[in-house]
């Protein structure tokens, strides 16, 4: 994708159930990564903001009722429309720090029974990570820190079904952290393994594409 690699920023996503720590875990290592002078921005999707951000955050606030592939397709555009600035970004050498990416259109999808090929099919040709964190927590372990803000999908057994599907998505590659550790532990494995690749990124590994 890219002909000039030289000092590119990293694409770090970050996987897992919902009150898994995602969130709070992206935070903390922007701020670190911030105070050791790297260029680096928080992203996460799905992105609210835009149009189709609205469309889906209707939906998952019960306001809307969408067919399954119609919604599992808005997730995808949502990362579409910002793949371009993804990779102007990460080319100027922004390091993006990413709360859910593709892994989680097709493990919520799947997990609600869609075909696995067909959801995986229009993420084809968005950016590859350079890194998947997965913060793992069993369903129950999720469930018992409350804070389930009532959306679609916010729901035990759900979850459980979702966790299911993420391991048919895993990777040797994939990064899993546990995350039902305190969460200064959890915080110090993840600084840990996002600055190692950060510094292989920055040798000027290839951008690539999804599913590769
Ligand atoms: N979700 C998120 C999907 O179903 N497909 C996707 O492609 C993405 C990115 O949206 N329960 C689901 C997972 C979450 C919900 O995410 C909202 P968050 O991180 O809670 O805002």
């Amino acid at each position: 994708l890219s002909a000039n690699n030289e000092s590119r920023g990293t694409l770090v996503v970050f996987e897992g159930l919902d009150r898994s720590g995602k969130t709070s875990q992206c935070g903390r290592l922007v701020s670190y990564l911030e105070g050791l002078g790297h260029s680096v921005e928080i992203w996460r999707f799905p992105d609210r903001t835009t149009s189709v951000g609205q469309m889906i955050s209707a939906y998952l606030t019960n306001k809307s009722q969408l067919d399954d592939h119609t919604i599992h397709l808005l997730f995808s555009a949502n990362r579409w429309e910002k793949r371009s600035m993804m990779e102007t970004k990460m080319k100027a050498g922004t390091t993006l720090i990413v709360d859910r990416y593709s892994y989680s259109g097709v493990a919520f999808s799947t997990a609600k029974g869609l075909d696995f090929e067909w959801c995986k099919a229009p993420e084809t040709g968005l950016i590859a990570p350079d890194l998947v964190v997965y913060l793992d927590i069993t369903p129950e372990k999720a469930a018992e820190r409350g804070g389930y803000r009532g959306e679609r999908y916010e729901q035990l057994e759900f979850q459980r079904k979702v966790a299911q599907h993420y391991k048919l998505l895993k990777d040797s590659s994939w990064k899993i952290v546990d995350a039902c550790q305190p969460l200064d532990d959890v915080e110090k494995q993840v600084k840990e393994i996002v600055l190692q690749h950060i510094i292989a990124c920055q040798k000027g590994k290839i951008l690539s594409s999804l599913w590769s």
